[in-house]
Parts: structure tokens; sequence; C-alpha cells
């Protein structure tokens, strides 16, 4: 039996913009299912997959796995659940992300969030974050950055021009962003 058409939400942001966070909460309080793509990619590395070699590298370098591999996973674990919303978080990257996913899955996302974040906002909060993570360090950090700029703006910009794009200050405390995106999904009655 085919399942009902889900309602997906792209959250975008740059990194430590507190995408996972406000995730979390979501999911509480509207019930959404999470699909961070970096937990999805480090999941692949600790499961010592065939690409979990390239998919640590491109982590330390802070550079974007190939799309295909991405969009596979996510498509995998859309399609396991039984769930009809979710929150894809950290994707798509970049134009070539984007267009991948369409081709593939063959949708357009409902809504996507963009945490606004400012760069010494973020870096403080991405190494004071002690979890381990390979790429929590000043110098990957920097290229998240770059690589956010220069290929995950344009994605951005793509989904205002269509009008989906829900623009959060992500300055403050966790509730305070919360109350914002809580506007969000309310007015959508998901
Ligand atoms: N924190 C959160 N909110 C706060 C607040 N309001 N005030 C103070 N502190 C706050 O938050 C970061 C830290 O800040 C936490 O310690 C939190 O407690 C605190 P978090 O919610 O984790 O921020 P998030 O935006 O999720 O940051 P993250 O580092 O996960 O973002 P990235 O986009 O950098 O990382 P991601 O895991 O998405 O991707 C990692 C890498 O995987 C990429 O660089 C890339 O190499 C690869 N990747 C792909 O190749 N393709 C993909 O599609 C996805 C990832
Ligand atoms: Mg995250």
């Amino acid at each position: 039996p085919s399942k009902k058409t889900p309602f997906i939400t792209f959250v975008l942001g740059g990194p430590g913009s507190g995408k996972g966070t406000q995730c979390a909460k979501i999911v509480e309080t509207f019930g959404f299912t999470h699909l961070s793509a970096g937990d999805l990619l480090r999941k692949e590395i600790s499961s010592n997959s065939e690409n979990a070699v390239m998919i640590l590298n491109k982590i330390k370098e802070g550079k974007i796995v190939s799309p295909e591999v991405t969009v596979k996973m996510i498509q995998r674990a859309i399609e396991s659940s039984e769930n009809d919303k979710f929150l894809i978080d950290g994707f798509p990257r970049s134009e070539e992300n984007r267009i991948t996913y369409e081709r593939i899955i063959g949708t357009e996302p409902n809504i996507v969030l963009f945490f606004d974040c400012p760069e010494e906002k973020m870096v403080k909060r991405v190494l004071s974050r002690n979890q381990g993570r390979v790429d929590d360090n000043i110098n990957t950090f920097k290229k998240r950055l770059e690589v956010f700029t220069a290929l995950n703006l344009p994605v951005i910009k793509y989904y205002s021009g269509k009008g989906k794009l829900y623009k959060i200050n992500a300055v403050g405390t966790e509730d305070e962003i919360f109350e914002q995106v809580r506007q969000v999904f309310a007015a959508y009655e998901v």
C-alpha cells in the first residue's frame, strides 16, 4: 500500500547554528521524525560501511559527500518510517544536493527553516560542544563555514524565491528561538 505523501521540512543553517537542538524540540512538540544528514553519515562511519572512509575524510575536511550517497540514506530512512512528517536537518547543502534530491525523491520540501546565526556565536557553540566530533576544531569549522557560505546560501535563496523559506533569528536562548519555530508549525497545523 502506498503511503500518504509526507510533510517534509528542510532545516538549514551554518555549523553550530542550532539545527539539531531545535529539531529535538520540534520532535517533542509536533511529532516529527528527525533525520540529521550529518548523524546518518556519522552512523555510516561507525558501521564501517563501504563508504565509511570516504565519508570520514569529507567530514574532516568540511566537504560535502556525494549527493547520491546522502539522498539514498535519507530515502531509506523515510521509507522505513511509519511517520508522515520529517525534519531533514543539514541537507541540502548545495544546489547539486537539492537537484539530486528532487530527481531521486521526486518532490520539493513543504517548508524550509533557516537558522540565521552570526559567525562568532556559531564558532563559540561548536568549539564548546565537547562531544568528540572530528570536525569540531577551529580549522574544520572555518572550512565548514566557507562551504556553507559558498554552496548552501544559494539553496536558501532558491527557497526564499519559492516562498517556502522561514528565517529564524538563531541568537538567544533555546526557548526564545523555539518560540519563533513553534509559530511556523502552528500556522501549518501539522
Ligand atoms: N546550542 C544550541 N543552541 C544554543 C543556543 N540557543 N544558545 C547557546 N548554545 C546553543 O548546536 C551546536 C552547539 O550549540 C551544541 O553544543 C548546543 O548545545 C549549543 P547544534 O544544535 O548541534 O547545532 P547544529 O546547527 O546542528 O550544528 P552542527 O555542527 O551539527 O551543524 P553542521 O551543519 O556543521 O553539521 P552536520 O552534522 O549537519 O554536518 C557535518 C558534516 O557532514 C558536514 O560538514 C559535511 O562534511 C557532512 N555532510 C554532508 O556531506 N552532506 C550532508 O547532507 C550533511 C552533512
Ligand atoms: Mg547538527
